[in-house]
């Protein structure tokens, strides 16, 4: 049988099947995943197939589907070893406010970054947008255009006026869906305006994890009325971790990504090299400015405390 692991303890899984029945799993003996040190082999997201056990209610896993993308957090302790926090994520939601709090594009663009080097879409949500002056909706506009011009999703919102929300459920139907952004851009209100009982759910598995001993945590997949499903990964800060190497950084940038072939250097890293096609496009105006700005602070390394706050 075939299911999707929805929760895992670490030692047992909760896998969904297509009709929807969750079963408790476990794994016989050990995965070996080609290419990936890890401490879970299995984690939430997961498309696996499973037999029942004999005389019993449970089921083991023998099989993991190939993963499309996932987002790992490395080990405190063993040093090269990662914990994958989850796999087979549809996409990625950044909460953006331009004011209370502001969201500067410097972290916008290394939330970006880091989802293409996930290889998770990422969409773009301009919140509060009931609170904006004239002056602040045109910022936002800028902004839009912007992300827009180089292929990201964005749509404006207001949770607590509901506004555009039948949009966002539109494309999150059917869909496995993270959020995350700043605290208090109203991740907590937006789920809330979506899916009200989700949000007690998971006020009530955050609490649980903060009396527990434990400081690993595991993410949980919430299935929505709608269909599709949220993660949740609660007590995890970051969006993983990812160590650019300097010379990709440029490719998680579509827009550079796609004039690189123009650089007379195939090794350019677009800041003093001649005849460089990205430094060219931004003299054009072709490239905004703060994109360029950002992709020089991800060059220089000034991403190193780089965190993405979740939606608890
Ligand atoms: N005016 C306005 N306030 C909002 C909106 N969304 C959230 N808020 C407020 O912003 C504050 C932070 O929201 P919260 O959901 O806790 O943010 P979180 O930290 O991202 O979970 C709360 O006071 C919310 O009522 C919105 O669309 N418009
Ligand atoms: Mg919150
Ligand atoms: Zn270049």
């Amino acid at each position: 049988m075939e299911g999707v692991v929805t929760k895992s303890t670490g030692s047992w899984y909760m896998v969904k099947t297509k009709s929807g029945k969750s079963i408790d799993c476990r794994i016989r003996g050990k995965f070996r995943m080609s290419g990936i040190k890890s401490t879970n082999p299995v984690t939430v997201g997961d498309i696996v197939d499973f037999d029942m056990e004999q005389d019993s209610e449970n089921g083991i896993i023998m099989n993991i589907h190939n993963r499309k993308n996932y987002i790992i957090r490395k080990s405190v302790n063993l040093s090269k070893q990662t914990h994958i926090i989850a796999a087979n994520i549809d996409q990625v939601f950044l909460l953006v406010t331009i004011e209370n709090p502001p969201t500067f594009t410097s972290f916008i663009d290394r939330f970006l970054a880091t989802a293409e080097a996930y290889s998770i879409p990422a969409v773009l949500i301009f919140n509060k947008i009931d609170l904006y002056s004239k002056e602040l909706l045109a910022k936002k506009q800028a902004l839009e255009k912007v992300y827009r011009n180089i292929g990201y999703e964005c749509l404006d919102i207001s949770a607590t006026e509901k506004i555009n929300i039948d949009k966002l459920k539109i494309i999150m139907e059917d869909k496995v869906s993270m959020f995350s952004g700043h605290s208090g851009v109203g991740k907590s209100t937006l789920i809330n305006a979506i899916y009200p009982e989700l949000n007690l759910k998971t006020t009530e598995i955050s609490t649980q994890h903060k009396q527990g001993q434990h400081t690993t945590t595991f993410a949980e997949m919430f299935s929505l009325p709608f269909g599709g499903y949220i993660i949740d990964t609660p007590g995890i800060k970051g969006f993983g971790v990812v160590d650019f190497q300097k010379e990709e950084i440029g490719d998680f940038f579509p827009e550079f990504f796609a004039l690189k072939q123009h650089c007379k250097f195939n090794n350019c890293l677009h800041v003093n090299e001649p005849h460089c096609a990205i430094k060219d496009a931004l003299k054009k105006g072709e490239i905004a400015e703060s994109r360029y700005i950002s992709y020089l602070q991800l060059l220089e390394g000034e991403h190193e405390n780089y965190r993405v706050d979740y939606y608890q």
